[in-house]
């Protein structure tokens, strides 16, 4: 077996991250090591974790991980693109339980930009969950940061998403009428020690009256205050009881196959776009080719059959 792959199955931290840093630099060394893997994953549950902006999501996600770690849980940490690492808090909110969590060795914790990706999450991600996965990380946390399409692309990778809310009319509508409504699994109303919590609760739960009427499972709304490490019991139950729900009701497996689909589609689009516009004699070519679109000597579906025609000869 590949060395780092070896060393990654092993949970080795430093092997995890060089294969998370060739994986993002789309290095040939991170597809050897993937490719051995992957038979060794599968056993991680993934949850992501949206909402609303500076509404406690890395918080919550530094006492859900201290809760885990007192059941013998490893986990995985991946932040994506956090707003302010080193300026506005740390990267999980509090410094202190932050820096304990970083000198745990069941704990790994990656934060990962989304630049350069047309929105959406950045495509290693995918292989960020499965080395963790295959490290030996019981649970994985994801974060996604603002609202816009990285909270919806969680979804395809996460098993249980929560999405975090907190007390103020504003703040809940404008998150669940960004689409949220429909892929959470579990809904927090964090800063519970503010003004207006209770009525934000009711104002969720109306919604996800509306919502599950006719679902078998009714999306639980779970009031907490993350700083003071208030109601995360009940966040981990849930969570633990969602896995429970999507084992039973078979959706576990349709969730696994559309996060493989998106993460397939990925690497084929990646592949495909290197191959197009880094292989040298492919990049003169449509060089030529948008001149001559753009002198009306072709027209740019002739020229995307020809460059096509070129791959799939
Ligand atoms: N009052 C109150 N403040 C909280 C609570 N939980 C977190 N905070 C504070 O809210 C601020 C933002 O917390 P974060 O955990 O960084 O929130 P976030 O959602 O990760 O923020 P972004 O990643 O920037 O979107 C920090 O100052 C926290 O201390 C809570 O339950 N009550
Ligand atoms: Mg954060």
């Amino acid at each position: 077996m590949n060395e780092i792959a070896a060393n990654v199955l092993k949970g080795e931290p430093r092997s995890i991250a060089r294969l998370i840093s060739y994986a993002e630099n789309g290095d040939v060394k991170a597809s050897k090591a993937m490719k051995e893997i992957h038979f060794s994953t599968g056993k991680a549950h993934v949850v992501g974790i949206t909402g609303v902006m500076g509404g406690g999501k890395s918080t919550l996600i530094c006492e859900i991980t201290r809760e885990f770690r007192k059941k013998g849980k490893k986990v995985g940490i991946i932040a994506i693109d956090p707003t302010s690492p080193f300026s506005g808090g740390a990267l999980l909110g509090d410094r202190v339980r932050m820096m304990e969590l970083t000198m745990d060795k069941g704990v790994f914790i990656r934060s990962m930009g989304t630049r350069g990706m047309l929105g959406g999450l950045t495509s290693a991600v995918y292989d960020v969950v499965e080395i963790l996965d295959a490290s030996g990380k019981d649970i994985i946390l994801i974060e996604t940061v603002g609202v816009g399409q990285a909270e919806v692309d969680v979804i395809k990778i996460a098993d249980t998403t929560l999405v975090v809310l907190v007390p103020g009319l504003g703040d809940s509508i404008q998150a669940i009428k960004a689409g949220v409504m429909e892929i959470a699994d579990i809904f927090i109303i964090n800063k519970a020690d503010k003004s207006g919590v209770d009525q934000t609760v009711a104002e969720v739960e109306s919604l996800v009256d509306l919502e599950c009427s006719n679902k078998e499972r009714r999306t639980p709304v779970i009031k907490t205050i993350a700083k003071e490490n208030n109601g995360i019991t009940e966040v981990i139950n849930r969570i633990e009881e969602h896995k429970k729900y999507l084992k039973i009701s078979k959706e576990f497996d349709i969730k696994r196959k559309k996060r493989y689909e998106a993460e397939l589609v990925e690497i084929i689009r990646k592949r495909l776009m290197n191959f197009i516009f880094d292989e040298s004699k492919f990049k003169d070519g449509i060089e030529l080719l948008i001149d001559q679109i753009y002198n009306k000597e072709i027209d740019p579906y002739s020229a995307a059959d020809k460059i096509l025609g070129k791959i799939l000869k």
